[in-house]
């Protein structure tokens, strides 16, 4: 058995999930209605037999370190850990990782420390269920240097992505990083029967993206990481420079896989979570996705009508009110006669008391969350969000790209965004 080591690499400035990255990292932020984005690629390399796990972050911040610390205990006869990297511990530099390239150069010294044959490098912000067993498995009977995780994209979406073409033993023969022309995509296209020949579906997908899952031997991730010039980034600089000189294979993966990177994104995947059938389905036996265990009640719903929802543990929701494709989190409170229609709320961090109360109405300040009679639509509320009765978050001016006064609010892709903490006085319409 080869030792591996898994790096994830927890995100850049996280501006593209702003404002849920406003006061957290991006591997802190809140996912599924209970998980945080971070035990994703976490579970995915618990239950695909690899124990040790950097995090590389930006900054760390007290509640992504206590959920990781309290998570992902081994015990000291499994001899795994989940350790946090964050960009200003390291002392040769006080910059922030400047790629993703950049990020594990960084880290080389965490990385001989631990003296592993290869390392999986993994995104932080990606929502699919993978058995890295089978990438490994293709990565040695392939002799490959580098293995990289590729799937097949419509051309609609090639912008999004680094494209590979491969040959007939699935050597990476060519490596363009988000092409925007017909003239850069073209030589990538690849016809149907090349894929059914490979047992994937064609459904229109002619191109093979990469999928930001790299298993690297750690020989050749020290000589890329460390040529002249110096590469920031994995997919702009070290493959489109190495692809001819280093033997790089490419693993096939048909299974869900999601982007969760932008609001946009994040909030798509979200309700799709509460379809009949979801794409993702954290139910699923063949892996569990874990997180921090919290000692909260049953949700009590009072006479609400639920459609096509995911509700979290210790939720209050009152009387008279709807809730359609959306995803509410851990200890929301929700008012009576509200609607919420496409949303995602993160819940709370902690339920108020009765002086707590109190104190609201001295401060005239809303309670946690929702007041009655407020309706709310196409919206991502943060944690600890205050929303008034009889507010209406509906994104009345049909907005794409808005910052409301004073931080209060975000629209981005039409999606109003509530930060975390925020106070939404009663009868307030955005
Ligand atoms: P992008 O999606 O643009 O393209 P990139 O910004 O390189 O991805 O981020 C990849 C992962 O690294 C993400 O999880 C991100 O949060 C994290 N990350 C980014 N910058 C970081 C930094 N400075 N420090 C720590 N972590 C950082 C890449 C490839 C494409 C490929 C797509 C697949 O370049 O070729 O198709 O991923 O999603
Ligand atoms: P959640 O995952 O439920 O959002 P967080 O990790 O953000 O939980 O913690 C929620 C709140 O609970 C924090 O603001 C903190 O005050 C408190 N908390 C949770 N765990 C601990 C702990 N181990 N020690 C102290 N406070 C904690």
């Amino acid at each position: 058995m080869r030792k591996v080591l898994a790096l994830i690499l927890g995100g850049g400035r996280g501006t593209r999930l702003f404002p849920l990255t406003r006061s957290r990292s991006k591997p802190a932020v809140p996912v599924g209605g209970k998980y945080r984005l971070i035990d994703i690629p976490i579970s995915n390399c618990i239950n695909s037999g690899l124990k040790s796990i950097y995090v590389l972050t930006q900054f760390l911040s007290v509640s992504l370190h206590r959920h990781i610390a309290n998570t992902y205990k081994f015990d000291m006869f499994s001899q795994g850990f989940v350790e946090i990297l964050a960009a200003q511990q390291t002392n040769e530099s006080t910059d922030w990782y400047q790629g993703t390239a950049d990020a594990v150069r960084q880290n080389i010294p965490y990385i001989e420390r631990e003296n592993p044959d290869d390392v999986l490098i993994l995104s932080g912000d990606q929502l699919y269920r993978m058995d890295f067993r089978h990438l490994i498995e293709t990565h040695h009977s392939a002799q490959a240097d580098v293995t990289i995780a590729a799937i097949p994209v419509t051309e609609e979406q090639t912008s999004g992505f680094g494209l590979m073409s491969v040959d007939t033993h699935n050597r990476i023969t060519g490596f363009v990083e988000k092409p925007k022309t017909q003239d850069e995509r073209a030589p990538y296209y690849v016809p149907a029967e090349w894929l059914e020949r490979r047992g994937i579906p064609c459904n229109n997908r002619h191109y093979l993206a990469n999928m930001g899952i790299y298993l690297f031997r750690t020989d050749v991730l020290y000589e890329v990481l460390t040529a002249r010039p110096l590469a920031t980034d994995f997919g702009k600089e070290v493959f489109p420079r190495h692809y001819k000189n280093k033997r790089m294979i490419a693993h096939f993966f048909d299974g869900y896989w999601e982007d969760l990177g932008t609001i946009k994104s994040y909030h798509e995947a979200s309700i799709a979570l509460a379809r009949p059938n979801p794409p993702f389905d954290f139910f699923s036996p063949d892996g569990p996705i874990y997180t921090r265990m919290r000692n909260l009640p049953a949700s009590r719903i009072n006479g609400a009508v639920l459609e096509h929802s995911l509700i979290a543990d210790g939720c209050v929701i009152g009387e008279g009110t709807r809730i359609e494709h959306s995803l509410v989190g851990v200890r929301s409170i929700i008012g009576r006669n509200c609607v919420l229609r496409e949303t995602v709320m993160l819940g709370s961090d902690a339920y108020e008391s009765d002086k707590q109360k109190l104190e609201n109405v001295r401060l005239q300040r809303p309670n946690l969350n929702i007041g009655d009679g407020s309706i709310i639509e196409r919206a991502i509320l943060d944690k600890d969000s205050r929303i008034g009765r009889y507010v209406q978050l509906i994104n009345r001016e049909g907005r794409q790209h808005y910052d409301g006064p004073n931080g209060l609010y975000y629209i981005r892709d039409g999606i109003i965004c509530i930060p975390r903490g925020s106070i939404i006085p009663d009868g307030t319409i955005i």
